[in-house]
C-alpha cells in the first residue's frame, strides 16, 4: 500500500435487525488493527466514527413516502451521505478509505463516496446478494438491498443519494453467495453484475473466481473498491457476524483471495478502497471474527507470509 489508510467508523445497526453490528468498528480497533497497518510499514490514521441516530426513539419508517418496505430509510440516508463525504474527503486528500462496519447498508456511503470522481469496479464477498429492492425484501432491512441501492434498482433509482455516481454494474462481481431470497434471483440475474456462488468456488477454485471478479472490476475503472462481509467465511471460522449461513470459504481461501487483491493492487490506483463489515461482537467468540477482519484487510493491503 502506497497511501495512508484512513480508518473510518461507521456504528450503524439500523439496517439489520439484531443490535450488535453497531458495535463492530471498536471490536475490529481493539483487534489491533492500526498497529497491524502500521507493522506493514504502511502509515494510518483513525479518523474515529460517523455519527449514526440510535434506534431507540427513531420512528422505524422515517423514509420519503416511497421508501415502501426498506426500515430506517431516512436515518440510512443521513448516515450514508455523511460517509459519503468522508470518503470523499479521503480520497481527495491522497488516503486510502478503510471503512469499518457496522451492517452492510454503509456501502451504499462508501460506494457513492470512492465512485465521486472516479469509474469505480466492485468486488463484493458475501454469502447474501444484498439485491433485494423495497419491492422484494421480506424483512425490509436495507443491509439485504444495499448493492441493488449502488446500482440504482428499484425505487433506488428515484432518489439522489443511493446510486453511485461512476459505478456499471458490468464492472461489479458478486462473490461467495449461498443464500438467496426467491424474490431477490431474478434481480441478480436481470442485472448486467457478474455472480459467483459457492459452487463455482468449489468448481474452479477461490484463486480463479476472484481473478475473474478483479478482471471484471478492473476492466475500464480508475480503481477497485473491495466490499467484504464478514459472513463470506464459513461461521466455523467467523462466528460473530450479523446472518451466518453455512458452507463459506475457508481461512485459507479468505487469505488466499485477499492476497491476489493485493498482488493486482500493485498496479497504482488498482484498489480504491476497502470495508469491512457486519461483524457482530456478541455473536462472536473472543473476538475472533473481529480479528479475522484484521488478518484480512492487511492481507488486502500486502501482508505476506514471506
Ligand atoms: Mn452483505
Amino acid at each position: 500500500m502506497d497511501r495512508n489508510v484512513r480508518i473510518i467508523g461507521v456504528p450503524m445497526d439500523l439496517g439489520a435487525d439484531r443490535r450488535g453490528v453497531d458495535m463492530g468498528p471498536s471490536a475490529i480497533r481493539y483487534a489491533g488493527l492500526a498497529e497491524e497497518i502500521e507493522g506493514l510499514d504502511v502509515t494510518c490514521t483513525d479518523w474515529g466514527d460517523v455519527h449514526v441516530p440510535r434506534p431507540e426513539g427513531t420512528d422505524p419508517d422515517s423514509g420519503a413516502p416511497a421508501s415502501g418496505d426498506a426500515k430506517f430509510l431516512g436515518e440510512t440516508e443521513t448516515v450514508c451521505t455523511r460517509l459519503a463525504h468522508e470518503v470523499d474527503d479521503a480520497v481527495a486528500g491522497g488516503d486510502f478509505p478503510l471503512v469499518l462496519g457496522g451492517d452492510h447498508s454503509i456501502a451504499i456511503g462508501t460506494a457513492s463516496g470512492v465512485s465521486r470522481e472516479a469509474e469505480t469496479g466492485f468486488v463484493w464477498f458475501d454469502a447474501h446478494g444484498d439485491f433485494n429492492t423495497p419491492a422484494t425484501t421480506s424483512s425490509g432491512n436495507v443491509h439485504g438491498m444495499s448493492l441493488a441501492a449502488v446500482l440504482g434498482k428499484g425505487s433506488f433509482a428515484d432518489t439522489d443519494w443511493a446510486p453511485a455516481p461512476n459505478v456499471s454494474e458490468e464492472n461489479v462481481a458478486l462473490v461467495g453467495l449461498r443464500s438467496i431470497d426467491e424474490a431477490e434471483r431474478p434481480n441478480i440475474r436481470d442485472s448486467d453484475v457478474t455472480a459467483y456462488s459457492m459452487t463455482d468456488i468449489d468448481a474452479r477454485g477461490v484463486t480463479e473466481v476472484v481473478g475473474e471478479a478483479l478482471d471484471i472490476a478492473t476492466d475500464g475503472t480508475d480503481g477497485v473498491h473491495v466490499s467484504l462481509d464478514l459472513d463470506w467465511l464459513d461461521p466455523t471460522e467467523a462466528p460473530g457476524v450479523g446472518t451466518p449461513e453455512r458452507g463459506g470459504v475457508s481461512y485459507r481461501e479468505a487469505h488466499a483471495a485477499m492476497e491476489i487483491i493485493a498482488e493486482r493492487a500493485a498496479e497504482p490506483g488498482r484498489l480504491a478502497s476497502m470495508e469491512l463489515v457486519e461483524v457482530n461482537p456478541i455473536l462472536d467468540r473472543h473476538n475472533r471474527t473481529a480479528e479475522l477482519a484484521v488478518e484480512l484487510a492487511t492481507s488486502a493491503l500486502g501482508k505476506v507470509i514471506l
